[in-house]
This record gives C-alpha cells, sequence and structure tokens, in this order.
C-alpha cells in the first residue's frame, strides 16, 4: 500500500507512536510518505521506502496568522495526487483530519482517511465549545476513526455526541529500544547509594500530568526508606516543580531535562509513577514496563486499560497521595512482590501491546478501509 502519514513531528506520545508506526510499515514493504513540518524525531529518511514532505508555511504580510492547516491540506493534495496514495493516516482530529478530508475533496475522494485520536485533540480541546463541531466533523468525514484506549472512545462520544464508529488500537513500543539495561555508572553519576530506591518521572510537565502530585509522594516514600526521584523531560511546569523542591528542601530529586537515553534512566528505577488528571494511554508507561520497571498511575482515562492493578503496577484514585505513597512503599519493601510485578510488567508489553501485532491491527483497519465503498 500506498500510506501518508501526517502527526505533529516533535518529541511526542502520538508523533513517537505515528513514526514508529511508519517505520514498521515501511519494513514491511509498504511505501510511507511522511507529510509534516519537519522531519520526525526518531524517523531516518533515508530508510527504505520511507518518503519525508515537508509542510512549510509561507508567511504573507495579508495574514495575521499563518495558515498551517491550508498549506497541510494543499501539500497533502499534492502528495496523494504525485504518490497516488491508497491511505491518508492522520494522527489528531484538529486540525489533521480535517485537512485530510479537505485534500481527500481537492483530489477527487479516491484516498481513505484514516484519523487516531490521542486524546488531547478529544480531552482538552473538545471541551472548547468553539472547537467541538470541529472536531466532530473531522471524525465524522474520516473513513475510518481509531483510538488509542476504549476510554478515549467513550470520552469521544460523549463529549461531541457522534455515533461514529471508533476502534481501539492500543499504542505499543519498540522493544529494540527499551528494555532492562544494565547500569553503566547511572546509580553511581546520581549520587544513589547500593539499596536505595528510585522513582522516576516522564513527561512534558504539562499541569494534567500532575508532577507535583508526583513529587509529593516521593516526600511521603522518602520518611519510610531512603529514595531517590528522576524527573525527566522538560514543560510548563518544570519552574514551578524546580522551585516546589528548593524552597522545601527536598533532598534527592535530580531534574534531567529532556533525554535521549530514558530507557537507561528508567532501567535504574524501581518504579515509575504517572498521577495524571487526564491521560488517553501513557505511553510512557509502556516504556518503562518494557524496561521491567512496574508502574504507578491514576485511575484515569485509558491508564488502567494499560496498568493492571497489583500485577504490572498499582493504580490509585487521582490526588490520594497518602494511599499512593503508602502502596509503593508496600511493593519496596517486598522484594518478591516487586519481582513479580517487574515480571509481570515486561510479560504484559510482550503479550498484550506486541508492536508487530499493532502494527497488523493497523494494516487490516488499511485493507478493511479500502475494500468498503
Ligand atoms: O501527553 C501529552 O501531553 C502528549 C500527547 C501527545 O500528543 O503525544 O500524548 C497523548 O498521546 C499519547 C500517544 O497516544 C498518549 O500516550 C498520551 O496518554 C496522550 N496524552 C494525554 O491524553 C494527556
Amino acid at each position: 500500500m500506498k500510506i501518508g502519514i501526517t502527526c505533529y513531528p516533535t518529541v511526542g506520545g502520538s508523533g513517537v507512536v505515528a513514526t514508529e508506526l511508519g517505520r514498521a510499515l515501511a519494513q514491511r514493504g509498504h511505501e510511507v510518505h511522511f507529510i509534516t513540518s519537519s522531519i520526525p524525531y526518531r524517523l531516518d529518511v533515508n530508510a527504505e521506502n520511507i518518503f519525508f514532505h515537508e509542510v512549510t508555511v509561507n508567511s504573507y504580510s495579508v495574514f495575521q496568522y499563518p495558515p498551517y492547516d491550508l498549506t497541510l491540506a494543499s501539500k497533502m493534495a499534492d502528495v496523494i495526487k504525485q504518490e497516488n496514495l491508497d491511505i491518508l493516516h492522520v494522527h489528531y482530529a484538529i486540525p489533521h483530519a480535517v485537512s485530510a478530508y479537505l485534500a481527500k475533496e481537492m483530489t477527487g475522494g479516491r484516498v481513505r482517511i484514516v484519523t487516531t485520536l490521542h486524546g488531547t485533540d478529544i480531552t482538552v480541546l473538545g471541551h472548547d465549545p468553539s472547537f467541538t463541531d470541529m472536531i466532530r466533523f473531522g471524525i465524522e468525514r474520516s473513513d475510518l476513526v481509531t483510538a488509542v484506549s476504549t476510554d478515549l472512545i467513550r470520552q469521544t462520544q460523549s463529549l461531541l455526541g457522534t455515533d461514529k464508529a471508533i476502534r481501539t488500537v492500543y499504542n505499543f513500543i519498540d522493544e529494540a529500544d527499551y528494555y532492562p539495561k544494565p547500569d553503566t555508572g547511572l546509580r553511581e553519576s546520581f549520587g544513589i547509594k547500593p539499596g536505595e530506591k528510585v522513582l522516576s518521572h516522564v513527561s512534558n510537565f504539562r499541569k494534567v500530568k500532575r508532577v507535583e502530585d508526583v513529587v509529593r509522594v516521593f516526600q511521603r516514600v522518602q520518611k519510610e526508606m531512603p529514595a531517590h526521584l528522576l524527573l525527566i523531560g522538560d514543560g510548563p511546569e518544570l519552574p514551578v516543580i524546580r522551585e516546589m523542591v528548593q524552597k522545601q528542601n527536598i533532598q534527592h530529586v535530580h531534574i534531567t531535562g529532556t533525554q535521549r537515553q530514558v530507557a537507561d534512566l528508567l532501567s535504574i528505577s524501581d518504579m515509575k509513577l504517572l498521577l495524571s488528571s487526564k491521560e488517553s494511554f501513557g505511553l510512557v508507561l509502556l516504556e518503562a514496563m518494557a524496561c521491567g520497571v512496574p508502574v504507578c498511575g491514576t485511575d484515569v482515562g485509558g491508564i488502567p486499560e494499560v496498568i493492571e492493578d497489583g500485577r504490572s503496577g498499582l493504580i490509585f484514585p487521582l490526588g490520594a497521595l497518602d494511599e499512593t505513597a503508602a502502596g509503593i512503599v508496600s511493593v519496596l519493601k517486598d522484594p518478591k512482590r516487586h519481582e513479580a510485578m517487574r515480571i509481570e510488567a515486561k510479560r504484559r508489553v510482550k503479550e498484550d501491546f506486541h508492536k508487530e501485532d499493532i502494527v497488523s491491527q493497523y494494516e487490516r483497519l488499511y485493507k478493511e478501509v479500502l475494500t468498503t465503498v
């Protein structure tokens, strides 16, 4: 098949999933055309069957704002015609599904649009009345819609009032990148002594990630055992967290900023925390689990579809900080239980979120949508 992919190319779960999917499809012999504003992080444009079409927005003095969505639609239409695309798979309804619809109309309507919902377009923008109709339009005009969790389907249908069929296709990670890595001196470089426990958090530090809760839980854990906290990533809330740590003089918090070698940092962790107030899936959970790290999350969005409470990790109500800390401490104090969770976490990623299985699901959906009129 000839498949176009549009995503936000910067670091972020949706961009990572779209890129990995494109790479895997290309390895299976499909021709994959990325239509994005820059080369997606992790994409090798020289790889076989991979093509990159840059969306360049020119700025004209008549426009107060450069029209990215229209430029994208034009580029999509161009690539659909030139490359004779069968499928245009867009990640995010807004603006990508709407631009894709325009491009389809501009090119005679043969191409099939597949839209994958990742969360923020629904759970944040879906609440904004000025966007609701536009998101619904993008979804309803797509030939096939998938969402990264069943909870996201439920939220989409209830927020937008659409009865469009949406299929769950879970996210996956590349197990060639995420596996338990040997510690080559990282613990020592952070001053972590043998026997001390390590908690970690990876995110883009947006408000919904509730990183303050992560730090508060860590403080509670520290009262029970010597522990360190790795805060990995960057984003708008990072200065707030930095100030919190400094003002309260919280010891053993290591703010690493954005890191390329996240698997190495995860591999020295004993538990990974994702205490978000909104989270459609939580790709970072899979990354940690693949590195053999049990995960602790809130009972929010798609998180309970990823973590099996008590087996591959722990789930607690949002904001239940005492309960969360007590749960973490009880696992960390029980080496047998912790080891069982590590094994279960790795098993779950391999068996239930396996890359090849998920890529095959997308392939089947593409074939299905190509045969329906
Ligand atoms: O979490 C973010 O802020 C980034 C966002 C993105 O666009 O990458 O993540 C969303 O998509 C990921 C990939 O499907 C999911 O793993 C994240 O759970 C989802 N984020 C939210 O729902 C907040």
